[in-house]
């Protein structure tokens, strides 16, 4: 049986989530963030690691450590959404479901936002659907596992 251990990742500054800029990010803190994504978890039957980090290497760390041990990721990585080779590098080692979740619509704003290194692996993105894109990105990461296990039977 594949793992319903699922590891939520969150990269640059979204440890500042409801501090500052509530006008893109929202009023909702990344506390509120993992506890949201912990009761919905339980709903779903999933496990989950909640970390963030403003270091790229403790990003691929923990894309490192959930290869072992994780059956999916859900990932903001933030800026380095758009800069970040050695993330992108990391997650193509990963073999099960990646989702890529960011709050804002980075496609209504600064160009610089509209390409992500992370897309080209991901098996799903959401943007601008503010912190509730966590919420859908464990949802679908939930039925992708579901549609899996029944296909081994
Ligand atoms: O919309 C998203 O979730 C982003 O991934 C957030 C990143 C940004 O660089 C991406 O282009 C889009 C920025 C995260 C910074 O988070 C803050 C939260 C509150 C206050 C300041 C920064």
């Amino acid at each position: 049986m594949t793992s319903r251990l699922v590891f939520v990742l969150n990269g640059p500054n979204l440890n500042l989530l409801g501090k500052r800029q509530p006008h893109i990010y929202g009023h909702e803190t990344l506390a509120d963030v993992e506890r949201d994504c912990r009761a919905l978890a339980a709903e779903l039957g999933l496990e989950i690691r909640f970390h963030q980090s403003n270091a790229e290497h403790q990003l691929i760390d923990w894309i490192h450590e959930a290869r072992e041990i994780a059956g999916g990721i859900v990932m903001n990585p933030a800026a380095y959404t758009h800069t970040s080779v050695g993330i992108l590098d990391a997650l193509n080692t990963f073999d099960a479901p990646v989702i890529e979740v960011h709050i804002s619509n980075v496609h209504k704003r600064e160009s610089f936002r509209h390409h992500s290194y992370v897309s080209l692996r991901a098996d799903g993105v959401i943007a601008g659907c503010g912190t509730q894109g966590y919420l859908f990105g464990l949802r679908r990461i939930a039925a992708l596992m579901d549609v899996a296990a029944k296909k081994a039977g």
